[in-house]
């Protein structure tokens, strides 16, 4: 069952008891706040994958009546979007990312992780950043299933990350070899999205944050 108590472990996440970022501001409730329009859920059709440099170099999918199957844990963090907002107490339930990468261990080489979404929208973010205790694939919302312009059925979420490393509709986590920008990143935001260092634009970008040119 969602929400708290019962399976897996309780993970606090990103709120610190310095409060919010640096230049965000709280919002009431949940605002939705994303690119394009909101996907149908197609349960014939969809899968979760995971591909790239995998350890044993095979993909692995599962159907969404799989994900149940699966470790599950609950993560209560902040969403803090890099325009600003910060909305707070969220409850994520679902699958540890950390879960994902014990049952599809990466190969030795793979630095990053890019998580991609329906429509092509995509994240990438170092392995230590999907690896972190509090990012989760998150099926659950405050106890109740995914809102469709949340994420249904399955979002990730890096809450130590500005909120465009954390996919809705996530389709796929690919494992990388060397670090390749995803959506916003290659549309001027930072390469490593870190709200507590306020890394919000790519000209903030210093040495080893982004890519080779
Ligand atoms: N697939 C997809 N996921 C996305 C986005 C998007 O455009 N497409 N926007 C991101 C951004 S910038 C933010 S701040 C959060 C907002 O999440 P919310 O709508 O649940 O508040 O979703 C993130 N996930
Ligand atoms: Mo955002």
């Amino acid at each position: 069952m969602p929400s708290t108590g019962g399976e897996g472990t309780r993970v606090a996440g990103n709120r610190q008891s310095a409060g919010l970022p640096p230049g965000q501001r709280r919002v009431n409730g949940w605002p939705v706040s994303h690119y394009g329009s909101v996907p149908r859920f197609r349960p014939a059709r969809w899968n979760l994958r995971v591909i790239g440099a995998t350890a044993d170099g095979e993909e692995r999918i599962w159907l969404f009546d799989e994900l149940t199957a699966l470790p599950h844990s609950t993560v209560v963090a902040d969403l803090h979007c890099a325009t600003g907002t910060t909305s707070t107490d969220h409850e994520w339930y679902g699958i540890p990312a950390r879960a994902l990468l014990e049952l599809v261990p990466p190969a030795p080489g793979v630095t990053h992780v890019m998580a991609w979404a329906e429509y092509g929208y995509a994240a990438n973010m170092r392995l230590s950043d999907f690896d972190a205790p509090d990012t989760i694939l998150a099926t659950h919302h405050n106890g109740e299933p995914l809102t469709a312009e949340h994420g249904f059925p399955l979002r990730l979420v890096v809450p130590h990350l500005y909120g465009y490393k954390s996919p809705k509709w996530l389709r796929a986590v690919e494992y990388l070899t060397e670090d390749r920008r995803g959506f916003w990143e290659e549309r001027g935001y930072h390469n490593i999205g870190d709200p507590w260092r306020e890394q919000r634009y790519s000209h903030q970008e210093g040495p080893g944050e982004g890519p080779p040119q």
